[in-house]
């Protein structure tokens, strides 16, 4: 094989060893073209830059940015369905009429302590004398609940007939007793209102309370389907 065919094989031998064979003026010429159009592979971010730590070109780089991006983008999505598909399953309700309130909170002071309920989330004890707060049940499900009770004369009370509650359960755990849980009675009233607040048995409490949602509710059970009735 002559020198010639050698040099321009192209499976055994570079560009480089070629130009070994040309006169100086023109190795030098090549060589300042190969050197350009390096320097513009490397700017356009085809070929990696030697001067840096990373192995990979701009263009690589950029692309694997890409990739990770989006996958967090579609973490973020899925966990959003996820959310979005247990809210669904969740009972807010006939009609979810509670589904408005959701996290709506309404406090009360009553004895030592201010007690808390935040609509479909949680029902809360916190002490007047600071320290924390103590945790009484988070929200599991609606019922409806037949009351018979005299009236005050404010109108702030149950009075007689089905009523909707929110039960609360698996609390802060009650010291010789069950996890603290809360029934919360509502009442039709002009405003959301906590009216009064009792512990019926050790660490099981009941909330009274008056608000606008139900102030529908005997059109509700009268045709609609009624969740959880007892
Ligand atoms: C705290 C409060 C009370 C409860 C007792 C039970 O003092 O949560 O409501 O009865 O603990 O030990």
């Amino acid at each position: 094989m002559s020198l010639l065919s050698s040099a321009l094989d192209p499976l055994t031998c570079s560009v480089y060893k070629f130009e070994a064979y040309l006169p100086p003026p023109a190795r030098d010429w090549i060589d300042s073209k190969l050197r350009a159009l390096r320097v513009t592979l490397i700017e356009n971010g085809i070929l990696a830059d030697p001067h840096t730590d990373t192995p990979e070109s701009k263009a690589v780089a950029q692309a694997r940015d890409q990739v990770n991006a989006a996958a967090r983008e579609l973490e973020k999505d899925r966990a959003e369905v996820t959310k979005h598909e247990e809210d669904l399953k969740k009972d807010y309700g006939p009609d979810d009429v509670f589904r408005a309130l959701q996290g709506r909170c309404v406090e009360r002071d009553s004895g030592e302590y201010t007690y808390e309920h935040c609509f479909l989330d949680t029902t809360k004890q916190k002490s007047k004398k600071g320290g924390g707060h103590t945790g009484m049940g988070t929200f599991s499900r609606v019922e409806k609940i037949r009351v018979d009770e005299e009236l005050p004369a404010d109108g702030k009370g149950l009075g007689s007939g089905e009523r909707y509650a929110l039960q609360y359960e698996n609390g802060q755990h009650c010291w010789n007793g069950p996890s603290r849980s809360t029934q919360v009675m509502l009442a039709c009233a002009e405003k959301d209102e906590l009216w009064r607040i009792v512990e019926e048995e050790k660490c099981v409490y009941r909330m009274e309370m008056g608000t606008p949602a139900v102030c529908g509710a005997t059109q509700w059970s009268a045709g609609a389907p009624v969740h959880n009735e007892l």
